[in-house]
C-alpha cells in the first residue's frame, strides 16, 4: 500500500506510543502525575464523541508521511532552503523552555512550558495545513486549543488582538547569522481575539503521536488549519495580548504579498502565482498530486463567520 494511502486510524493507535514514549521519556517536561493521567483520557472521548466525518477537527484525507512533515520545511531561522530545518534545527535548545505572556492580560508572567502543559489535556487532531506556496499537507498534531491558554491567564477587555514570538537565537539559529537575510527578528505573527478563541485555533506539542520535531517547532507552536502556513508560528516563547493590530512579519516583508489575515482563498491570487490549485504532498514529477485549493481551507463552516462583514479581497 502506498504511504499516502495511510488512513488516520492507525495513528490515532500510535498516540498511545506517544503517550509511552514521548510524554514519560520526556519526565523533566512534564513533572505532574495529574497531567499524564488527564491527557491520556480526552483523546479517546474526544474521538468518541465526534467521529472524523462530522469533525472540523479531522479528515479522511490521505496523511502526508511522516518522513514528509519533518524533511519538507520551512522556518526561516534555519535557513531558506525546504531541507535547511530538518538539517540545521537540532541545533536548537528546546529544554528547559518557557513562554512569557504579557499586555493585556490578568496574568502576565514567564510560564514555565511544564506548567502550561498541566493545565490542558492533550489531544490528537488531523488537519490540512496549506502554505502560501501552494503546496499543502494533511498533518496529525497533538496539542491542545489555544482558547484554552487564553482563558487560564486572562486577557482583559482591552486585548482585542494578540501577537506571537518565536525563539531569536543566534547562536543556535543559523539562520539569524545569515548576512542575506532581510528577516526582522523575531519571526512574528497574530490573531484577532476571536480568531485566536475559535475552536480550531490549536497549539500543537507533537505530530503522528511523538514528540514535535524541531524542524516543525519543537516544543510548541501554532496551528492555523484555515489560514496560510506562515501564521502557524513555531517554537513560540512570547504571547503578547494587544489593543491594536499587531505587526508580523510577513507583513513586514511585503504587505501587497502577505496580508494580516492571510485566510486561504482561492478566488484572491498571489501577486505572482494563482491560490486556485494546491500540489498535496508528497508529490513528484509523474504524480503532482495536483488539488483545487478550498476556501478557508475547507473550514469555513468553523471560521466564514468570523470575517461575514469584511472584504476579503481587501482584507487578504
Ligand atoms: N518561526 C517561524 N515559524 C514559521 C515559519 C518560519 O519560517 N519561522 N514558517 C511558516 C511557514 S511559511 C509554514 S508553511 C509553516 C510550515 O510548517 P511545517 O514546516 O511544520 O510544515 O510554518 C510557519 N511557521
Ligand atoms: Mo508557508
Amino acid at each position: 500500500m502506498p504511504s499516502s494511502e495511510i488512513t488516520p486510524e492507525p495513528v490515532f493507535l500510535r498516540r498511545r506510543d506517544f503517550m509511552k514514549g514521548t510524554l514519560l521519556s520526556a519526565a523533566g517536561l512534564l513533572s505532574s502525575s495529574a497531567v499524564l493521567a488527564s491527557s491520556s483520557q480526552a483523546p479517546l472521548q474526544y474521538r468518541k464523541s465526534k467521529p472524523a466525518a462530522q469533525s472540523g477537527f479531522y479528515t479522511d484525507e490521505a496523511l502526508t508521511p511522516y518522513e514528509d512533515v519533518k524533511r519538507y520545511n520551512n522556518f526561516y531561522e534555519f535557513g531558506m532552503d525546504k531541507t535547511d530545518p530538518a538539517r540545521y534545527a537540532e541545533a536548537m535548545t528546546t529544554d528547559p523552555w518557557s513562554i512569557s505572556i504579557e499586555g493585556e492580560v490578568a496574568k502576565p508572567a514567564r510560564y514555565h512550558l511544564e506548567d502550561i502543559l498541566s493545565w490542558v489535556d492533550l489531544e490528537e487532531r488531523i488537519y490540512r495545513l496549506r502554505c502560501v506556496e501552494a503546496w499543502s499537507m494533511v498533518i496529525p498534531w497533538v496539542g491542545f486549543p489555544l482558547a484554552d491558554l487564553i482563558k487560564k491567564v486572562q486577557p482583559t477587555a482591552k486585548a482585542n488582538y494578540i501577537q506571537f514570538e518565536t525563539l531569536e537565537r543566534r547562536s543556535e539559529m543559523r539562520g539569524l547569522r545569515s548576512v542575506t537575510s532581510t528577516i526582522d527578528w523575531p519571526y512574528r505573527e497574530g490573531l484577532r481575539m476571536d480568531e485566536a478563541m475559535n475552536p480550531l485555533a490549536f497549539l500543537a506539542t507533537g505530530l503522528y503521536g511523538r514528540e514535535l520535531p524541531k524542524q516543525n517547532g519543537a516544543p510548541i507552536r501554532l496551528v492555523l488549519p484555515w489560514k496560510y502556513g506562515f501564521k502557524s508560528i513555531k517554537s513560540i516563547v512570547k504571547i503578547r495580548f494587544l489593543e491594536k493590530q499587531p505587526y508580523t512579519t510577513w507583513q513586514s516583508l511585503a504587505s501587497d504579498e502577505y496580508g494580516f489575515y492571510a485566510n486561504v482563498n482561492p478566488e484572491v491570487d498571489h501577486p505572482r502565482w494563482s491560490q486556485k490549485f494546491e500540489r498535496r504532498l508528497p508529490s513528484a514529477f509523474f504524480t503532482p498530486n495536483r488539488i483545487a485549493t478550498q476556501k478557508f481551507n475547507g473550514y469555513g463552516e468553523q471560521v466564514a463567520h468570523l470575517y461575514k462583514d469584511m472584504n476579503l479581497k481587501k482584507f487578504y
